[in-house]
């Protein structure tokens, strides 16, 4: 299939980004214009607190290829997430052949949305990864700290879940629509990015990465906080993915998953309490070492 007939809904979420609405559009329609690809901006607004809403509807006359859709109060990057990519999926006559998930925030170049479809319009992939962990692939600007915790975390989920891929967390990804349509993505918080990752290659989807550098925000603020919740959510998924490592493709580890699976239930009850002890000890260890300020 050629780039020209290949239609991508890039979805942005976006939660106080009033400084970077503009100049993200104005940069995806230089890409849209330059690749040929059949791209549509599809912007969530969570609930901002800012003009972002107001700088999405300023901007819809000038960029066509703008959707955008809004949640009435903050609700998280997830929801945000989850409802952009619903709305992509609902699109029908003729639907979306891929998906791409793009931080708002201009730390994610549009420029390099080409090369992270390409592996999906040559039929080589059907999910792909911006990476900051394959060769080529940077952090520009990044603090230590983060770095840090990304490349231990990275590496240490990869060798837990046996999942062969760099950069499981990346925010900046696509995936061809029937990849979501297929895994079930239940996460709240920004774990949401690895539950997709690990349940697209345990449903036998073909996962590649292409290289990408990952920037810093010039306007706005992060949003990520590494609080006892980030830290318990992500312990508390994990955890559930490693449990639930030979089960169904989708499940999690949760009591639900497990009792759809079936399994009996003393080996089941004993599975859960160390779910649930497991990953609040390691939330305790890792929320008590790092606070972020601010
Ligand atoms: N919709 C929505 N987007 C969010 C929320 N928090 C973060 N984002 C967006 O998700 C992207 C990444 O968030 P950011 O705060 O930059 O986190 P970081 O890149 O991990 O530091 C940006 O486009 C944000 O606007 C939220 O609560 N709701
Ligand atoms: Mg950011």
């Amino acid at each position: 299939m050629g780039s020209m007939t290949f239609r991508l809904a890039v979805v942005l979420p976006m939660y106080n980004e009033a400084g970077n609405v503009v100049g993200l559009l104005e940069r995806i329609a230089a890409v849209r214009h330059r690749s040929g690809l059949d791209l549509t901006a599809l912007a969530v607004d969570d609930g901002s607190r800012d003009a972002t809403f107001d700088r999405l509807i300023e901007s819809a006359p000038r960029f066509g290829f703008l959707r955008f859709v809004r949640h009435g109060r903050n609700r998280g990057m997830a929801a945000a997430l989850r409802t952009g990519i619903a709305t992509a999926l609902s699109e029908r006559g003729p639907g979306y052949d891929a998906i791409a998930l793009m931080d708002a925030d201009l730390t994610h170049d549009p420029e390099d949305l080409p090369r992270l479809v390409a592996p999906i319009v040559e039929d080589r992939a059907d999910f792909v990864l911006g990476s900051r962990y394959v060769p080529g692939g940077r952090m520009r600007g990044v603090p230590w700290a983060r770095r840090a915790i990304s490349i231990v975390g990275n590496h240490a989920v990869r060798r837990v879940l046996g999942v062969p891929v760099g950069d499981l967390t990346s925010g900046y990804r696509a995936a061809r629509a029937e990849v979501f349509r297929a895994i079930s993505l239940e996460e709240h918080g920004f774990g949401i990015q690895l539950e997709a990752t690990v349940k697209a290659h345990r449903a036998g989807f073909r996962v590649a990465e292409v290289p990408i550098t990952l920037g810093v925000r010039k306007s706005g603020y992060s949003k990520m906080a590494y609080t006892r919740s980030f830290w318990l959510g992500y312990a508390r998924l994990i955890v559930g993915l490693w449990l639930n490592r030979a089960g169904d493709p989708n499940g999690c580890g949760c009591a639900w998953c497990f009792s759809r699976r079936g399994a009996s239930s003393s080996s089941n009850s004993a599975r859960l309490l160390l779910t649930a002890h497991t990953s609040r000890l390691v939330a305790l260890l890792l929320g008590s070492g790092i606070h972020r300020k601010g």
